[in-house]
């Protein structure tokens, strides 16, 4: 009766994604045998709220996958157990047992061991976060159906910083967030019921996360108001018991517009003591607050050079009033001007953080750590590793990376991005003459500075599966197991969050893990070229395919293409001198574009189309093979997970199955958006002859329409042919038709069209008079007209098609979305 219920209570929850790495599903029976040993009771050492937090995770943990509940003890039991506690705490009760003295905090050990004559297994750790981690590590080793018979296994963080920033606004909206509003603000406040908080914590902890930044670094000042400190106090209260420390984003100037001084000079010393005494009132409220993070004098944000201060005067007034209490601050490198001149060529956005920052090196508190993001630019699929991280070595600093999929797709595009994070985090910056991997160096291991790490911009929001899409949190699991170990590798990361997500069948293991790691790849191969960057609408979504947007504006992130080539000169012979920041091998090695990787070519170097790369190919004939190769792969994602069905829940198989499908199409649109303009811009001919040649495509603009007009949507990339139609008129509906004049046979149908966020049209189809297919265009794609951010393909597959069948399209319109349409692509089916 009771396993009855059990297995009814395991199958009968949907699976919504919600319980991410931490499903703790039932394990088979034949590997459950594996677990009889495991003791029954769960014993806690001590009167720690974290190590306490620890038992209940172990005894819901085991009760999940084994089907046993553990007792909970506090103290040594005359049975097996298993003994949760610090050292101290263990010591305590066993003195006689021998501990390890130099582990770092938060590292943990797990230890088969024999107490008062009975075999227990032990988890202890120096302090009692590290105990948390080690309850975590024991229970996804049985996730993974991982022996834990005879365990003596020694954990250790790589670097004391890991933390994740929300870019979350007082409002609840979330800065580049694309799973829903805030977990942490609503309407100005913090929200009422904090359980999604209290979660988050746990998905924290549980990969070794100690810190969490919840609002965004363009920071309202509101957000130090002595109203608002009762309300971030609650946040702290909801993080405690997973022993992540609670941190905020502060605005320089916050002295003068809500301290009612007449200065934020961060060296007046008005100034220094209202920092000192806000600092002291939140640490008497959150006595663990971790610190606070500083964007200034980047995007508009106020800053020290108000006053003609340096960026370290403005750290180190605020990194004084923490210090005495344990807290940090993190002072953003990601300092620009954004008004930058693009018609001087010298200009270069890629040397602003190095030429900021360099300077400054030894001017930084010991408690103040220079968060820098990974590449000169901004979370580009592809740039070059910042050198600045090669140019401290009396500062602590701190990766940032993106998780948040910003320019990577927006978690609508499946992209794993462990092995991007890899590539940096490996990466030799040679800095002081020797072997300094990026890793080492923010870790403070290179030049022995006292802090440093990893920091990941997440911006999970209130959607039930955190980021969107489900197979993106395998970006913040992969963020939080390299902050903890940059070695693991990236085939590591991805299979074990796929066993941990989607259980242990090995087709499933095997074929989530290759998609992961094939998906950056696949990305950057149909965004963005041999490290021009991403090719997107960089003043808009940051989203779609926009070429000209980035060009000829102040925000730097230029790429030169123009109808003789492409990509910005950087060397410094004749370039920006941006090569100059790198230690003088790579600075060389980047001088020259014989020696530069092709991957970041056009980083470095303006070529000519016609120029040849290390695989032999020209550089125009890379750009349509790569593009075309990209599409084919995210279609060929869709065939894997479609593979799988059966194999994995409904719920999330239909989930991944619709983005997937959703990115293949939208692969298609960023292809034919770079192929046709680099074919237009350049003059020069697909050597394969397939850009401008669709031959199975009917543009709606050629076909019979009525009510139907046509429009130019810009920029004209964005739309085959350059043109769509819409259903502008007084009619309710319009249509568009044309005839099949193919062999007669099974085929499928894409009709592309734009789905806008200003309205929801709804579209029919029909072969003759029979409907086939009719759908509403209700996503929320960032887009409110026509064009590369809301064109959006629809599949019909199986359909019996003859010579002569009219096809026809009926759009109504709805709001500002006038039922909009591009073209329609008509296949075999089944695909050869
Ligand atoms: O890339 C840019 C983003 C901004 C962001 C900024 C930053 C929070 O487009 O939205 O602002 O980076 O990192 O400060």
């Amino acid at each position: 009766m009771f396993l009855g219920v059990f297995a009814l209570a395991v199958t009968g929850a949907a699976e919504t994604g919600y319980e991410a790495w931490l499903r703790y599903a039932p394990v088979d029976s034949l590997s459950e045998r594996r677990y009889q040993a495991l003791p029954s009771s769960a014993v806690a050492l001590g009167d720690s709220l974290v190590v306490r937090t620890a038992q209940a995770e172990l005894v819901r943990g085991v009760r999940g996958m084994l089907g046993r509940t553990l007792r909970a003890e506090g103290a040594l039991p005359r049975e097996s157990a298993i003994v949760l506690g610090t050292f101290a705490a263990v010591k305590a009760a066993a003195p006689a047992l021998a501990l390890p003295t130099n582990l770092k905090q938060d590292s943990f050990l797990l230890e088969a061991v024999v107490l008062d004559g009975f075999p227990c297994l032990l988890i202890t750790a120096p302090n009692d976060r590290g105990v948390l981690y080690g309850v975590f590590a024991l229970l996804s080793k049985i996730a993974r159906h991982e022996t834990v018979a005879g365990l003596n296994e020694v954990q250790q963080p790589y670097a004391p910083i890991r933390w994740v920033n929300q870019w979350d606004n007082l409002d609840g909206s979330i800065e580049r967030g694309y799973a829903g509003r805030s977990i942490f603000f609503e309407n100005g406040s913090v929200r009422a019921d904090l359980a999604r908080a209290r979660d988050y914590a746990r998905l924290l902890a549980s990969i070794g996360i100690n810190g969490c930044t919840i609002n965004n670094v363009n920071a309202n000042p509101r957000i130090l108001e002595d109203s608002f400190l009762p309300q971030l106090a609650r946040v702290a209260e909801a993080f405690r018991s997973w022993g992540v420390a609670l941190s905020i984003a502060v605005d320089l100037s916050s002295p003068k517009v809500i301290g009612g001084l007449g200065t934020f000079d961060p060296l007046d010393a008005q100034v220094g003591a209202w920092w000192r005494v806000k600092a002291d009132e939140i640490y008497q409220r959150i006595p663990d607050f971790g610190g606070f993070v500083i964007k200034a004098d980047s995007e508009g944000r106020s800053g020290p050079s108000a006053y003609g201060r340096t960026h370290a005067d403005a750290a180190s007034v605020i990194a004084r009033a923490l210090k005495h209490h344990g807290g940090v601050v993190f002072y953003r490198a990601f300092v620009y001007n954004h008004h930058l001149d693009w018609r001087d060529p010298k200009n270069d956005r890629a040397k602003a953080a190095y030429d900021n920052f360099h300077p400054l090196d030894g001017e930084f508190e010991d408690n103040a750590i220079v968060q820098i993001k990974h590449g000169p630019i901004d979370f580009q699929v592809r740039e070059p590793v910042s050198p600045l991280f090669g140019a401290f070595e009396r500062t602590n600093q701190a990766i940032e990376l993106q998780i948040t999929q910003e320019y990577t797709g927006q978690q609508r595009h499946l992209c794993f991005l462990p092995p991007l994070w890899k590539e940096v985090l490996d990466f030799d910056l040679k800095a002081g003459g020797g072997r300094t991997p990026v890793k080492e160096l923010v870790a403070g291991r290179s030049f022995h500075r006292p802090t440093g790490g990893f920091v990941g911009v997440a911006n999970v929001g209130m959607d039930a599966n955190w980021l969107g899409h489900p197979l993106a949190m395998a970006n913040l699991y992969g963020f939080g197991r390299l902050a903890w170990d940059p070695n693991l590798s990236a085939g590591a990361i991805a299979e074990e969050w796929t066993r941990l997500t989607f259980g242990n069948d090995a087709t499933v293991v095997r074929t989530i893990t290759a998609m992961q790691l094939a998906s950056w790849p696949i990305y950057e191969s149909y965004t963005g070229p041999l490290g021009a960057g991403t090719l997107t609408n960089i003043l808009g979504s940051h989203y779609g395919p926009g070429i000209e947007s980035s060009e000829r504006n102040g925000w730097g992130q230029w790429h030169r293409a123009d109808h003789e080539g492409i990509g910005m000169d950087r060397t410094v012979a004749t370039g920006t001198g941006f090569a100059a920041q790198y230690a003088a091998p790579l600075a060389r090695l980047y001088e020259s574009a014989k020696s530069t990787p092709d991957d970041l070519l056009l980083f470095f170097h303006h070529v000519p189309y016609t120029d040849v790369l290390h695989t032999g190919k020209t550089v125009i004939q890379h750009i349509y093979d790569s593009h075309y190769e990209g599409a084919e792969r995210a279609e060929g994602l869709v065939r894997q997970w479609t593979s799988l069905k059966g194999r994995v829940d409904e719920e999330r198989y239909a989930a991944v199955l619709a983005q997937l499908n959703y990115q293949a199409g939208h692969a298609i649109v960023w292809r034919d958006a770079i192929c046709n303009w680099f074919f237009r811009t350049s003059g020069i001919a697909d050597a394969r002859g397939r850009v401008g040649h669709h031959p199975h495509r009917i543009e709606a603009e050629n076909m019979q329409l009525d009510g139907y007009s046509p429009f130019e949507v810009s920029p004209w990339e964005t739309a085959s042919g350059g043109k769509g139609i819409e259903c502008v008129g007084e009619k309710p509906s319009c249509q568009a038709m044309f005839r099949f004049n193919r062999p007669a046979g099974w085929y499928e149908l894409d009709v592309q069209y734009f789905d806008q966020n200003n309205g929801e049209s709804k579209y029919r189809l029909f072969v003759g008079m029979q409907q086939v297919d009719e759908w509403v265009a209700d996503d929320h794609l960032p887009a409110t007209r026509p064009g590369g951010d809301s064109s959006t393909r629809r599949r019909v597959t199986g359909l019996a098609l003859r010579p002569g069948d009219e096809i026809r399209i009926q759009g109504s319109p709805d709001g500002a979305e006038h039922a909009p349409l591009d073209y329609i692509e008509i296949h075999r089916w089944p695909p050869e």
